[in-house]
Parts: structure tokens; sequence; C-alpha cells
């Protein structure tokens, strides 16, 4: 807050805004934070942008709940196809989308040029879900992950 890096709104954060029932995380995070800082989560959007051709969400661009990079049925979790992907994106002005919810880090390049990443997870490396339907997201290992995206250039 205090230093008014580009945010965005998460799914838990949404949860914490609209009153979301307890559980055991949103009860802790709930203890941690004040009336200003709810304030604060309410204001944030759903999707953001840096240095105008960044443009980052925490799930999809339309969804905080959702993974971008990876489907969800009864039979499981498997990577969203890049004709799914180019099809979801192909509109965007911005060739960067950084995107998380998932917790699993990956960067993904797609026809056209476009970047996806995902930093990965700070503090979650695996957990249970049941949207939209019960299924484990695992990144494998229990280190912090995150990203450094840098332009490349001549020299
Ligand atoms: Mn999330």
């Amino acid at each position: 807050m205090d230093r008014d890096i580009a945010t965005v709104r998460g799914n838990e954060d949404r949860m914490i805004v609209e009153g979301a029932p307890d559980s055991p995380t949103l009860r802790y995070v709930r203890e941690q934070l004040t009336a200003e800082h709810v304030r604060w989560l309410a204001g944030l959007g759903i999707t953001g942008t840096v240095f105008e051709d960044i443009l980052f969400c925490h799930g999809t661009l339309e969804r905080d709940d959702e993974y971008l990079l990876h489907e969800v049925s009864e039979a499981g979790v498997v990577p969203r196809s890049t004709d799914d992907l180019v099809a979801r994106l192909d509109l965007l002005a911005q060739p960067v989308l950084l995107c998380g919810h998932d917790q699993t880090a990956a960067t993904v390049w797609l026809p056209g040029g476009r970047l996806i990443v995902n930093p990965g997870s700070v503090g979650l490396p695996a957990f249970e879900d049941d949207v939209p339907c019960p299924h484990v997201m695992q990144a494998g290992r229990p280190h912090a992950r995150y990203s450094v995206v840098w332009r490349g250039g001549a020299g």
C-alpha cells in the first residue's frame, strides 16, 4: 500500500471484502487486517497494467477463481491448449500477460509472440480446491517462487 505497487485483487481478497464465511485461512488473515487494509483491497481491480505493455490478473481476465493456464474438470487438471489460450487472448493489446491463482510457475510463449508468465507462489506450493470441482494443484517443491520479467534488447 505505501509503495503504490501495481496490484490486482485475488479471489481470497474478494472473499475478505465480500465477507465470505470464515475458513481457517480467512479467519487468520482477517485478524491481521485493519479496516484501512480492507478498504484498499476493495478498491483493487481484477486486471492491471504496468509499462503499458504488461497486463496482469490473478486468475483469468474475467474471473479471479479460474486458472488461465490449466483446465479443471472431473477428469483432472490439464494444461490449457494453445488454441484456447490464443482464442482467449487474441484481442489483447499487451504482448505480455502475468497471471496466477493456480500457484504453479510457468512461462508460455504463444504463436505470434505473446508471452504468458505465471510467477508461481511465494507461500502456497500445494493446495486442494473444490472450484469448479475437487482437484489438487502442486508446484512439486516447497520453495517460494517469483519471476523477473525484463525486456530483451541489443547489447
Ligand atoms: Mn487465488
